[in-house]
């Protein structure tokens, strides 16, 4: 898509309430373990004053100070200089609100010690405009003490499709995986440069999926966020999920969840009817998994004992995973049924046309 509007700057104003200045001798020193506090805003192409215009967000990328490589060429054995740039320290994403952000994160345990300058690479974008622009008015080096309080990797929630997966569902053959992670201190987001990365395993396969580049902070808390990816063509039946995120002082953790796949994501399949509570006095919730993404509609017809029609209720699921219908307990006449074992029939019809017919029996006690 090529856009209308001419690209905006993205001004790195302060950094730990430090205007931004180009003398190295007064930049600030962004310690391992320390917080970091950045000052920045929108600025028309030209520059002068802020676009207050722009509402959006804003993604600041900090690497650490650049490389001196030495590369020998072996055509000629002439050995090169190569400058590269330093490994990511921190990626995360803030809101931008009249054309102004602050960015706020805890810088990595894993930094080169050089105490030389880092770069900081920020983008952003509101529905119209992007804007972009970068600072190194900071040195990265040494180590603030006493922050070893937190010995707890993130916590980690592993959901596919959406959040109301729960361990063991149904899904589909090419689901979305989205891993929510969240920590006291900070995610690490340092990825492949220095090893404390983003990963899911599927299975028993030994190779991790790397997820380091999909996350993305919360716009209100960086120490919180999602990383999610499409994932293609797994196999019908049983996976487990394995997936493991460090935070910025290496703590790391790991959780472990499990779903299934249907043969065919064209056949409707239902699982692990439900009815609760059962046996009931009054109410009462029907509940089925499903490997449907298009609404479908279900019909619910209960029987007394001798065959006769209780109640019959009708209703559209939308929502992935599992579909719950509530019987409120009233009978057709619109008494409430009398006590005794009922039997239930859950026809379900997907979009398709393709029909599924399960049973189960409810008990009501007085
Ligand atoms: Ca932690």
């Amino acid at each position: 898509m090529r856009l209308a509007f001419p690209e905006l700057i993205v001004s790195i104003d302060a950094i730990n309430d430090q205007s931004v200045t180009d003398s190295i001798s007064a930049m600030p020193l962004l310690k391992a373990l320390s917080t970091v506090k950045i000052n920045g805003s929108i600025l028309p192409p030209s520059g002068g004053a802020i676009d207050t215009t722009f509402q959006g967000k804003a993604l600041l990328t900090m690497t650490d100070s650049d490389i001196n490589a030495r590369i020998v060429d072996p055509a000629d054995d002439v050995t090169h200089q190569i400058l590269e740039f330093g490994g990511t320290l921190n990626r995360s994403s803030y809101r931008v609100v009249n054309g102004k952000f602050e960015a706020s994160f805890v810088m990595p345990k894993d930094l080169s010690f050089t105490n030389e300058q880092g770069r900081l690479f920020g983008y952003a974008f509101s529905d119209k405009k992007t804007a972009k622009g970068s600072s190194r008015a900071f040195k990265v080096g040494g180590i603030v003490s006493g922050t070893g309080s937190d010995r707890k990797g993130p916590v980690i929630d592993i959901f596919m499709d959406d959040r109301s997966f729960r361990a063991g569902n149904l899904v589909r053959k090419s689901p979305l995986l989205l891993v929510d992670l969240e920590d006291e201190t900070g995610i690490n987001t340092t990825g492949s440069s220095i090893g404390h990365k983003i990963e899911i395993w599927f299975d028993d396969n030994p190779t991790p999926i790397d997820l380091t580049s999909s996350f993305e902070t919360s716009l209100d808390d960086s120490r919180k966020g999602t990383a999610q990816k499409q994932i293609f063509d797994l196999t019908s039946g049983g996976h487990t999920a394995r997936a493991r995120a460090w935070d910025v002082l290496n703590n790391y953790s790991e959780i472990l969840t499990n779903f299934r796949v249907a043969a065919t994501d064209k056949t409707i399949i239902t699982d692990n009817l439900l009815c609760y509570p059962n046996p009931t006095s009054n109410s009462t919730t029907i509940s089925f998994q499903h490997n449907q993404s298009l609404p479908f509609t279900v019909e619910i017809h209960i029987f007394a004992t001798d065959g006769s029609l209780v109640r019959s209720i009708n209703k559209t699921i939308e929502g992935l995973h599992t579909a719950a219908i509530e019987w409120d307990g009233i009978n057709i006449d619109g008494a409430r049924a009398a006590q005794g074992n009922y039997i239930y029939s859950v026809d379900v019809r997907a979009a398709n046309g393709d029909v599924e017919k399960v049973y189960g029996t409810i008990q009501i006690t007085r």
